[in-house]
C-alpha cells in the first residue's frame, strides 16, 4: 500500500553536520567559548536559535538580543559559505538507492527538517524533484521533539500518521516521530537512538526487504 516516507535532512540525507559544526566552532572561538565535537552532539536536530543559546550557556555568556541576532546571522553566512560548491557527492551513501526504490514503488516522500536552508541543499544535490512535500525550519514554529514538522509533512501527503515512516539521526527527531505515532527509524548509533523502533548505522545497511516489509 501507499506509505509516507519522511526524511530528516542533516545527518540523514546529507552530511552537512560537519559544516554546522565548523561554523558554530568559529563563532564560539570568537566568543572565547570552548566548543567540542561532543558539545556539538547536543545541537543535532536543534534549531539555529536554540543552538546559539546552548553554546552561550556552555560559556556562561549572557547577551542582548541584538548581539544574538548578529551572531545568528554570522553563523549562517559562514555555514552558507561551505554550501556554495556542494553537489550530489554530499548525499550520504545508500540514500539515493532507497529514494529511487521508493519512487519506483510509487511511495510518498517528504522532507521533515529543522533547517531553514533545506531547499537550496536539495536543489544543489539534485534531489528536489524526488520530494512530494517539503516541511522545513521556515514552516514550523515548534522544534523537535515537538512533532509539528512531521505532522505537517504527513498532512501535506494526505497520509495517516500511522502510515508514516520517519528516518532520523537525532534523539529529538526520533522522539518527535514516536510522539506523532509514526514508525521511527534511527540512523546512527543505536545506543544514542535507542528510542527508535528500528535502527541502522547508515543507509547502506537498509536493504530492499526492510522497505518492502514497511510497504506491505
Ligand atoms: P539552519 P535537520 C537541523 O537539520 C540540524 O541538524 C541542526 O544542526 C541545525 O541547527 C538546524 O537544522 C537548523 O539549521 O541553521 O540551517 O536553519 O537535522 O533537522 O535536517
Ligand atoms: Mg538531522
Amino acid at each position: 500500500s501507499k506509505k509516507a516516507f519522511i526524511f530528516d535532512l542533516d545527518g540523514v540525507i546529507v552530511d552537512t553536520a560537519k559544516y554546522h559544526f565548523l561554523a558554530w566552532q568559529k563563532l564560539a572561538q570568537e566568543l572565547g567559548i570552548e566548543f567540542t565535537p561532543e558539545h556539538n552532539e547536543e545541537l543535532k536536530g536543534v534549531s539555529r536559535v536554540r543552538s546559539l543559546d546552548i553554546i552561550l550557556e556552555l560559556g556562561n555568556v549572557t547577551a542582548s538580543q541584538e548581539d544574538k541576532n548578529k551572531w545568528l546571522f554570522q553563523k549562517n553566512e559562514d555555514y552558507l559559505s561551505y554550501l556554495v560548491d556542494i553537489d550530489e557527492s554530499e548525499i550520504l551513501p545508500g540514500v539515493l538507492p532507497v529514494l529511487h526504490y521508493l519512487k519506483d514503488k510509487n511511495q510518498l516522500i517528504a522532507l521533515g527538517s529543522a533547517s531553514k536552508n533545506a531547499r537550496p541543499i536539495l536543489e544543489k544535490t539534485g534531489i528536489l524533484p524526488l520530494f512530494d512535500a517539503i516541511v522545513d525550519g521556515n514552516d514550523v514554529s515548534n522544534a523537535k521533539p515537538d512533532p509539528e514538522v512531521f505532522l505537517r509533512a504527513a498532512q501535506l501527503l494526505n497520509a495517516k500518521n500511522e502510515d508514516a515512516i520517519v528516518f532520523e539521526d537525532s534523539v529529538a527527531g526520533v522522539q518527535a516521530a514516536n510522539i506523532a505515532n509514526m514508525t521511527s527509524v534511527g540512523i546512527g548509533d543505536d545506543k544514542i537512538l535507542h528510542e527508535a523502533k528500528y535502527n541502522f548505522k547508515d543507509f547502506t545497511f537498509i536493504d530492499v526487504s526492510f522497505i518492502e516489509a514497511l510497504i506491505n
